[in-house]
């Protein structure tokens, strides 16, 4: 087994920083799990449009507050701490921070490392 600290992840190059969000990436590929595991911040009064075609993504809310908006139905979903959210259809969304949110994200399959969000939102399938 391993463990892994938050605090080595910081500034690291697993420490992924955009304009709306930054992101811990805990656990990745390399690590052989499965499945990739992420501390990601989403800023006060931002809102970010997501949409992973290629992965399913659960995302447990440990502080703060805001809300995911599914695209195709308009439908608002409240979030806050101890609220996990779970896009088991590839939801297509925007995600809104009202304060400073914290959230434990799970992908499948895992995030190598290397994507980055594109102009949709999307992650591509990065294959080795
Ligand atoms: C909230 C959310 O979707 N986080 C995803 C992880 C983050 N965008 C990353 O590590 O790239």
């Amino acid at each position: 087994m391993k463990t892994v600290k938050l605090q080595d992840v910081i500034d690291s190059e697993n420490h992924v920083k955009a304009d709306t969000w930054e992101s811990r990436r805990l656990v990745l590929k390399k690590d052989g799990m499965g499945y990739s595991v992420h501390d990601t911040v989403i800023k006060a009064g931002t809102e970010t449009h997501i949409w992973y075609q290629n992965h399913l993504e659960s995302v447990y809310c440990i502080e703060g507050k805001g809300e995911v908006e599914t695209i195709k139905d308009g439908k608002v979903w409240p979030i806050e701490k101890d609220t996990i959210y779970v896009l088991d259809q590839h939801d297509e969304h925007y995600l809104r921070a009202e304060t400073d949110m914290r959230m434990v994200c799970v992908f499948n399959p895992p995030i190598t490392g290397q994507e980055t969000h594109d102009e949709n939102g999307v992650y591509p399938l990065v294959e080795d």
